[in-house]
């Protein structure tokens, strides 16, 4: 008799289970802090939530876009959690954690997942960081052998620029460090012209800024600057530079103008991501950390508009650096944030 509930009760819940734990996060919400369109990285963190949300019949997705006053994300954030609309928020940069904290207080059923960012401990938030040393790592070595090698845009001097949009910790801490260590493993010698542009949309004010590093001598100039890395790829190009690119393979902008692009997973995080959490499997409360050894973070060199445009005496000592990081042999810490 014990038996036949025990069956009876396994084979309900075989039944209940699986729409319970569908039924847990159908509703998905991107925020954009910024706009979608020229930001690698919320670009993939669209195409690969949607991507999960088209596996599931009853999931829904919607995608806001915040704009670039980031004066104005926390009033929004707060708006959309209180439509209490979605199940998850999704989003992506590493200063968004920051303010979901606060408006998770306010609305404790609300999830928040956050992608490219570093927020561990609160059950609310999930979260997930790249190894971006790595990242910067890659650009920088490429960088040092570009700006020491015989292409026909290098110069003597030995000197390597960088552009970005803004300040913050994982640039400060991760990607400048990174970009650094690789050049100088390369030559010692080398230095960094470094420039802040102020906003992530004013290529114009970027182009200025690498037209006055080229003036100054730069050969190589990597850019994270979202919408405003066209200002940058632009001036290069009509200087016969190069530029290094980050976070997406897009050497299709300016071939033979992009040298390397250092990219990271986004879409495949997204994708997974989003879908263990419409599956009710997402562990929220953890922060992870991925790394190119994990295949979140890599180095663009099967495209043909790489090996077709960078000469060999480049590619080969930048295969076996590459080769070294995606197993593990260079090993590059992250930071504390
Ligand atoms: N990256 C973009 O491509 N576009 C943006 O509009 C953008 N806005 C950001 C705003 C803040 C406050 C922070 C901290 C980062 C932003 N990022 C943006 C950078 C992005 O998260 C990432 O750090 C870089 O793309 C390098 O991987």
């Amino acid at each position: 008799m014990k038996r036949t509930w025990t069956i009876a009760l396994l084979l309900a819940l075989s039944v209940v289970l699986p729409f319970a734990a569908f039924a847990q996060a159908n509703r998905i919400g991107i925020f954009v802090p910024g706009v979608v369109a020229g930001s690698p990285l919320y670009e993939q963190m669209v195409a690969g939530a949607e991507r999960a949300v088209k596996e599931f019949p009853n999931a829904s997705l919607k995608v806001i876009e915040a704009g670039f006053n980031q004066g104005e994300w926390t009033e929004k954030m707060t708006s959309l959690a209180a439509t209490a609309e979605y199940d998850v928020i999704v989003t992506s940069n590493p200063a968004m954690p920051f303010i979901t904290s606060e408006v998770a207080k306010a609305f404790p059923k609300q999830k928040f997942l956050h992608l490219d960012a570093y927020f561990p401990g609160n059950p609310q938030i999930y979260s997930l960081l790249y190894n971006q040393v790595e990242q910067a790592y890659f650009t920088g070595y490429l960088g040092g052998l570009v700006t020491t090698s015989k292409m026909a845009g290098a110069n003597a001097e030995l000197k390597a620029g960088m552009i970005v949009a803004q300040e913050y910790p994982a640039l400060t801490k991760m990607m400048k460090p990174g970009y650094e260590q690789g050049l100088q493993a390369v030559n010692p010698k080398i230095a960094v012209d470094y420039r802040v542009i102020g906003n992530w949309y004013d290529a114009n004010k970027a182009a200025d800024l690498a037209n006055s590093m080229i003036d100054a001598g730069v050969d190589v100039i990597l850019t994270i600057a979202g919408g405003a890395n066209q200002g940058v790829i632009k001036a290069a190009k009509e200087r016969g530079k190069y530029v290094l690119y980050f976070d997406a393979n897009e050497y299709k902008i300016a071939p033979g103008t992009i040298v390397g692009c250092a990219v990271l997973n986004q879409e495949k995080a997204a994708y997974e991501r989003v879908k263990a959490a419409i599956q009710g499997k997402l562990a929220f409360g953890k922060a992870e950390i991925v790394s190119a050894k994990d295949g979140y973070v890599d180095f663009a060199d099967a495209d043909p508009l790489y090996t077709g445009n960078v000469p060999e005496a480049v590619r080969k000592p930048m295969a076996e650096v590459v080769r070294k990081i995606r197993g593990g042999q260079i090993s590059l810490q992250v930071p504390q944030l």
